[in-house]
């Protein structure tokens, strides 16, 4: 099994500011718990970071034939990303969105999320957490489709 892991523009900048909101960790430890996960869980993974709405298109599209499952943190993108919600949808790979912060609980326009259109669920405000959850959502999942 392995999945690809995406996250879009400035979660590069974790843990530099705004820890209140995404936490004290940087985005190298961010890497290296979902690393850690897959390694316990017997998941091969990559790990991509883009501030480019086009070369996050680009890394989802590359994921046909290589992956079984995409987990994305499309940052920004999500609240406006018609192109990342076709490019999944074009894969028709299982995917997962995570969102490190309560996106529900923020800004008006932090509600709506375009990619989680063509995501099977969306995990949103429990920081790493977060993302091991949707590891093991799309791992049970490709298990049941085995
Ligand atoms: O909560 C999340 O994971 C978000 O996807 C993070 C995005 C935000 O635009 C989404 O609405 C929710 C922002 C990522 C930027 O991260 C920063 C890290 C350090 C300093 C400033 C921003």
């Amino acid at each position: 099994m392995k999945l690809y892991v995406l996250n879009g523009p400035n979660l590069n900048m974790l843990g530099i500011r705004e820890p209140s909101i995404y936490g004290k960790q940087d985005f190298n430890a961010l890497i290296q718990y979902i690393k850690d996960v897959c390694a316990r869980e017997d998941i091969e993974v990559e790990c991509f970071q883009s501030n480019h709405e086009g070369v996050l298109v680009d890394i989802i599209q590359s994921a046909l034939g290589k992956a079984d499952g995409i987990v994305i943190n499309p940052a920004a993108y999500t609240h406006t990303s018609v192109a990342i919600l076709d490019a999944l949808k074009a894969v028709a790979l299982p995917a997962v969105e995570v969102h490190l912060s309560d996106v529900s609980q923020r800004e008006n326009f932090r509600h709506i999320s375009y990619p989680a259109m063509a995501c099977i669920a969306q995990i949103k405000g429990k920081g790493f957490q977060g993302y091991e959850e949707a590891i093991l959502l799309l791992k049970e999942h490709l298990k049941e489709q085995a």
